[in-house]
């Protein structure tokens, strides 16, 4: 038996029409997942997404437009799945936003706007989802938490307070549905050079490096950014029976910057 292998399952990774939640998906179908569900905003951002798929050579590919802060296209979205491709075995709440605004310069609209995506998201769409795999009595969430789950840095409060909270939201679900035969797992990624995080590493006017790329590779160990394919072992690990007894745990994969005190200024 090959533990890492998820033939046979389906998978919904949310918002992963590229960055990190498209190279899950790729990892998975490299596992040997039977579909690969994903779901973006809008027409043209599923159009993009379904592109990438087939781009890649991904054929066993179902995506729906779905904003996953709305509840009721949620609803309406979990249906559609189970009728047209089945149950939904593996959950992985990818979709996620980041607004960079001091604290006291941010409207409540922005904060409440992250905090829908980042954190209540995850809960409207686990708890769609949680019903059929109770049924089943089998089931993997994972939920896509971050650095800020346990760090803290300017102008990223309502992320910082969305990702804390979805640490806890995924050791609640563990604890909740455990019983069930649930598994819920975080993945805490590091700094991945994705859309997300394009505008740290811009190059500067005169050519040089952003301050903030510098400050990054000076706090990880291996001096480097992370890719987001980085992040298909460990996807694959969670979601595999590989880690049926790892519940209610996030892996930090961050090249190991929550070791690290920082490489002093030369
Ligand atoms: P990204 O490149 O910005 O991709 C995020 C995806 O989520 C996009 O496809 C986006 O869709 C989608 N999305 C946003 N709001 C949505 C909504 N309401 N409904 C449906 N889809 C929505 O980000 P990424 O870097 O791959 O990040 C993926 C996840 O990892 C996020 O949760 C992020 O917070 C987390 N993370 C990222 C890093 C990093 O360094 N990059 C580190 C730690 C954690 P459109 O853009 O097409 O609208
Ligand atoms: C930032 C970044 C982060 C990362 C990530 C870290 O502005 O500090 O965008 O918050 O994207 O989530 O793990």
């Amino acid at each position: 038996m090959n533990l890492f292998s998820l033939e046979g399952k389906n998978a919904w990774i949310t918002g992963a029409s590229y960055g990190i939640g498209f190279n899950i998906a790729k990892a998975f179908v490299a596992a040997g997942v039977k579909n690969i569900i994903f779901n973006d905003i809008n027409e043209e951002a599923l159009a993009r997404g379904l592109k990438n798929y087939a781009d890649a050579g991904i054929t066993n590919v179902h995506g729906y437009v779905c904003n996953v802060t709305d509840e009721n296209a949620v609803a309406e979205t979990v249906k559609k799945i189970h009728a047209e491709v089945g149950q939904i075995d593996i959950l992985v709440n990818n979709a996620g936003i980041i607004k960079r605004i001091p604290m006291h310069e941010m409207k409540r609209s922005e904060f409440q706007a992250v905090i829908d995506v980042d954190l209540v998201a995850p809960y409207i769409v686990s708890a769609a989802v949680l019903p059929e795999m109770m049924e089943r009595n089998e089931g993997t969430i994972i939920n896509i938490c971050s650095m800020m789950s346990e760090l803290g840095r300017e102008t990223v409060s309502a992320y910082a307070a969305a990702k804390g909270g979805l640490k806890m939201l995924t050791r609640n679900i563990c604890s909740e549905y455990g019983q069930y035969n649930i598994q819920c797992n975080g993945i805490g990624p590091g700094y991945i050079a994705t859309p997300q995080t394009a505008p740290l590493r811009e190059k500067q006017p005169d050519g040089s490096r952003h301050p903030f790329d510098s400050f990054i590779c000076a706090k990880t160990p291996a001096g480097r950014w992370l890719e987001p394919e980085e992040l298909g072992g460990p996807a694959v690990f969670l979601a595999s029976h590989a880690s049926d007894a790892v519940n209610g745990h996030i892996l930090y994969v961050d090249g190991g910057i929550l070791a690290y005190i920082g490489k002093q200024p030369e």
